[in-house]
């Protein structure tokens, strides 16, 4: 065995050249001095030779570009540091067994967009019946009471809902970062359902574009689910944790 770092650079045109391309907004017109602009950004953010391979008008005085340069860094794979959630994967088939085997009543899973975030594809495409990409949403689940809210719901009605609903899991949705707006939501949220001595009673899971297992984990969430994540994810996550949760209980009596 090799005990050789393993480095890690991009390519372009052959492996390890280093080739990268970055794309932004600049406000300024679309001309030579903005392709200048965009030239020299890139040499800051340390790209040699950069070479504005397109440029684009946005609208009066503000211009889009895609620079494509070569990068010296590279990444020593050994230093790399990733939370990932651990459970087994199972398939909706071998989930609902799963339900049926453990549980003697009905999941109920609640979610929502939640703040001021107004997107809802992305816990519709968890939740809904119809699911997302070819992958059944919740609602579908034998053994699963999927209650969708819906967008901009704060976290007070979402918590009152959760327990209204005598809910096992809470989903909460967060796609806009900007300002880290997602932070200070998903923050109060742990913090409302603490104060209220409510944070055992739930699994809490998030998910959004921007969200990741180590992010959800750093919260205080029991987990988090990205891009390319389906209703299959997390129900497999979640009806393990509720297994373990059974079991710690029925230990603590
Ligand atoms: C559609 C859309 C809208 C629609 C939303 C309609 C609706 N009903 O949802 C409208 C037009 C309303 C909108 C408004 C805005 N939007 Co918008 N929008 C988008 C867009 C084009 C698509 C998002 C989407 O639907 N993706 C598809 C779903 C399926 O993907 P997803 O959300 O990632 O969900 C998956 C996973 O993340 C995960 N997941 C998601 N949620 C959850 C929850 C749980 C519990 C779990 C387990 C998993 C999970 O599972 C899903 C399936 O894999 C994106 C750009 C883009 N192409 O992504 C911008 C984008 C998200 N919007 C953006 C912005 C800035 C806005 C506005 C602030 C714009 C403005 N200035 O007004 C407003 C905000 C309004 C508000 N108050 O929230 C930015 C967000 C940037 C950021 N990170 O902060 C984006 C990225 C566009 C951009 N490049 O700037 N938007």
């Amino acid at each position: 065995m090799s005990d050789q770092k393993k480095m890690i650079r991009p390519y372009g045109d052959t492996l390890n050249d280093g080739k990268v391309q970055l794309s932004f907004s600049l406000p300024v017109p679309c001309n030579t001095l903005g392709e200048e602009t965009a030239k020299q950004m890139a040499i800051k953010m340390g790209v040699h030779d950069p070479a504005v391979v397109h440029s684009t008008p946005l609208s009066d005085g503000f211009s889009f570009y895609i620079v494509y340069g070569t990068v010296e860094h590279q990444i020593d794979e050994s230093i790399l540091n990733v939370v990932e959630v651990e459970s087994k994967s199972m398939s909706k088939e071998e989930i609902e067994k799963y339900i049926e085997e453990n549980f003697s009543t009905p999941l109920v899973f609640i979610g929502a967009s939640t703040g001021t975030d107004a997107h809802t594809v992305g816990i519709d495409a968890i939740m809904n019946m119809k699911g997302y990409n070819g992958n059944y949403g919740l609602e579908r689940y034998k053994g699963i009471i999927a209650i969708n809210l819906g967008g901009q719901v704060d976290n007070e009605t979402l918590l009152e809902k959760a327990i209204e609903y005598q809910a096992d899991v809470i989903l909460v949705s967060q796609t806009v970062t900007q300002k880290n707006i997602h932070i200070q939501n998903l923050t109060s949220f742990i913090e409302l359902l603490e104060a209220e001595n409510k944070r055992d009673q739930f699994i809490v899971i998030i998910g959004g574009a921007r969200i990741s297992h180590g992010l959800a984990k750093e919260l205080g969430y029991d987990a988090g689910f990205g891009s390319k994540k389906y209703a299959f994810d997390v129900a497999s996550f979640a009806v393990q944790a509720l297994k373990q949760k059974q079991v710690k209980v029925k230990k603590e009596k």
